[in-house]
C-alpha cells in the first residue's frame, strides 16, 4: 500500500515538470492566453497581453474551442526574440520544438503550444488577430504591449 501511494505521489510530483524548462535554462514567466472559448465565442482570452523588457516569457497558447483559430501578430514578431515554440501533445508532453522568428500560428481544437521569447523593443497596441474567415470581424482581435524602462 505504501508503495502504491509513493508511486502515485511521484507521478503527481513529476508530471508538472515533464514539460518544464531544463533546470539550467533561464526561468520563464508564464502567461496564458486562449484562442476562442469552450462555448464558441470568437475572442482571445485575455484580449490584451503586456510583456516587460528584461524578462523572459513562456506564453502558453491553448485552443479550448471546437474551431481552428490563428494567433497572428506580424508586429509582435518584430519586437521579440523567439527562443523556441514547443508543441504539446494531449498529455502536455513536448512533441515538437520550432525555432526561428514566428508571427503566425494556427491551433487546432484542443491544441496547446508554449512560446518562449524575450521582449526586445517597446511596442504599443501591436495588433493580434485570427485570420480564419470572418473571425476577426466577429471579435477575434486583441492587442499586445511591450513595456519597460530599458
Ligand atoms: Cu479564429
Amino acid at each position: 500500500m505504501k508503495k502504491i501511494i509513493f508511486f502515485a505521489l511521484s507521478l503527481v510530483l513529476t508530471s508538472p515538470f515533464a514539460s518544464a524548462e531544463k533546470p539550467h535554462g533561464p526561468k520563464a514567466i508564464e502567461v496564458n492566453v486562449s484562442v476562442g472559448t469552450e462555448d464558441g465565442q470568437m475572442k482571445f482570452v485575455p484580449d490584451t497581453l503586456t510583456f516587460e523588457r528584461g524578462n523572459y516569457y513562456k506564453l502558453v497558447i491553448t485552443n479550448p474551442s471546437s474551431d481552428d483559430h490563428y494567433f497572428t501578430s506580424d508586429a509582435f514578431a518584430t519586437h521579440i526574440f523567439t527562443r523556441k515554440v514547443e508543441v504539446m501533445d494531449n498529455a502536455g508532453k513536448t512533441i515538437a520544438e520550432i525555432h526561428g522568428s514566428i508571427n503566425d500560428m494556427e491551433l487546432k481544437p484542443g491544441a496547446s503550444v508554449e512560446w518562449f521569447f524575450f521582449p526586445m523593443t517597446k511596442g504599443k497596441n501591436l495588433k493580434l488577430f485570427c485570420h480564419k474567415k470572418e473571425h476577426e470581424a466577429q471579435g477575434m482581435v486583441g492587442s499586445i504591449n511591450i513595456v519597460g524602462s530599458l
